[in-house]
């Protein structure tokens, strides 16, 4: 008899505000699927370790400027850098957990309301990456948010442009699929439940969804 082929792992992308949580859930999440006996890895984006990585920490340190079409085609390029591994990742049966994607590139360069950056625009270069099986939106209010210990000092981490990115992540959320919008609000363990639910119903659903897909 034939040996069963491997089951492909999922790909799991975690968005939300600065200050959301994303960080905490995604570790927390990593020891869920661990536990369940499903090999995981966990990435972020952007990858600062990268040779175009450390063009956008110089740019998100404000040690550099950028024209916003530029460094909105670096983060880009810092994920389709890493594509080609994420997908053999998944091949190979393993469950990727990305915090931060092609969602927070899209809506962080919309925001700056650059006329001919618009978030149509920014999707484009999006197009062909590996598509999340899920997307769990930790969401929160820009006022919320700026309560839990305040924004850091890099770029975009102030209130004015939080509110800009969130109504955008609704709108951008409102036309893809495979958002789980989840309420970031709560005490840790009990958003942590949430995703759990999440992330359980789609690995479930991973044989009728098939290989992995692109994004559109
Ligand atoms: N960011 C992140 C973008 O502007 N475009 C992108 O494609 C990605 C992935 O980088 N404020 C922004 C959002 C964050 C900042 O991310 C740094 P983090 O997760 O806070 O280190
Ligand atoms: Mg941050």
């Amino acid at each position: 008899s034939q040996p069963k082929p491997t089951r492909r792992g999922a790909l799991i992308v975690v968005e939300g505000l600065d200050r959301a949580g994303k960080s905490s859930q995604c570790e927390m999440l990593r020891e869920y699927i661990l536990k369940q006996g499903n090999a995981v890895k966990y990435i972020r984006f952007p990858d600062r370790t990268t040779p175009i990585g450390q063009l956008i920490d110089n740019y998100l340190r404000g040690s550099a400027n950028q024209d916003d079409h530029s460094i909105h085609l670096l983060f880009s390029a810092n994920r389709w850098e890493v594509a080609k591994s994420i997908e053999q990742d998944i091949a190979s049966g393993i469950t990727v957990i990305v915090d931060r994607y092609s969602y927070s590139g899209a809506v962080y360069s919309a925001a700056k309301a650059n006329p001919t950056l618009s978030l149509e625009w920014a999707w484009q270069p999006e197009l062909g990456l590996p598509r999340p099986d899920i997307c769990l939106f930790l969401s929160i209010s820009a006022q919320e948010a700026a309560k839990r210990g305040g924004y850091g000092t890099e770029r975009y981490e102030n209130e004015t442009m939080q509110t800009r990115v969130r109504e955008l992540f609704r709108t951008l959320f409102d036309r893809q699929e495979d958002i789980a919008i989840i309420d970031a609000g709560e005490s840790l363990d009990e958003v942590s439940k949430d995703i759990q639910k999440a992330v359980s119903d789609c690995i479930a659903r991973l044989d009728s969804i098939g290989p992995l897909r692109v994004l559109g």
